[in-house]
């Protein structure tokens, strides 16, 4: 066999393993139009749970109206926090009530389960998805949120605790501080200091000419 042929048949081998290779890697993820599954888990047990320990359906809204209740927020998932039973299986429904793009991504899960230690779902405008997962016994808090930019800043961020969790993350709406407050400084200038001279000095001399104005009458 001349080389020509031998790199023509590796070619073609290539050619038909890639698209094998292509379809295991995407094993885990299931996408259509509306949007995307990725790592849901049904049967799975983490290494440390002997058995699923409770099944729970969660119901998980995104959308802006569910921010109107925060100060400065403008995204924002229909709850903040959720706790579970160690080896529990939550059955999620997530609905997006927005016409743009949400996403729904818990981390810190075990790598040997859900690759990147991740389980996402995403919906590309209003819809929704159903997928489950199985929760580690380990008693631990985990970061749920959007990660479209500026979604989980504005908002879009909970917690999932397992076994009540080992403590609050930070900035979640309604639970706890962020780590790095807004901060909207006054440009103190020459004219913002005469322009609240002016309105200090108007202020004063308004019930004068009120006075004034009474006497003349
Ligand atoms: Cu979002």
């Amino acid at each position: 066999m001349n080389t020509q042929k031998i790199i023509l048949i590796t070619i073609l081998l290539l050619g038909f393993i890639e698209p094998v290779l292509a379809t295991m890697h995407h094993e885990h993820m299931l996408m259509d139009e509306k949007g995307m599954i990725m790592n849901a888990n049904t049967d799975k047990l983490p290494r440390d749970c002997d058995k699923i320990s409770e099944n729970v359906d969660m119901t998980i809204r995104a959308g802006q109206k569910h921010a109107l209740r925060f100060n400065g927020k403008m995204y924002a998932f229909d709850n903040q926090e959720w706790d579970v039973k160690p080896c529990a299986k939550i059955n999620i429904t997530f609905i997006n009530d927005d016409q743009i793009r949400h996403q729904l991504m818990i981390h810190g899960l075990p790598g040997y389960l859900y690759p990147e230690g991740m389980f996402h779902l995403e919906l590309y405008g209003a819809g929704e998805l159903r997928a489950s997962l199985i929760m580690p016994g380990l008693k631990k808090t985990y970061l749920v949120h959007c990660e479209l930019p500026q979604h989980a800043e504005k908002g879009m961020k909970a917690q999932l605790k397992v076994d009540g969790g080992d403590g609050d993350l930070p900035s979640i709406p309604g639970i706890s501080a962020p780590v790095k407050a807004d901060n909207y400084p006054v440009d103190w200038s020459q004219a913002t200091v005469a322009i609240l001279l002016l309105c200090v000095l108007a202020g004063i001399a308004a019930p004068f000419f009120v006075l004034k104005g009474l006497k003349l009458k």
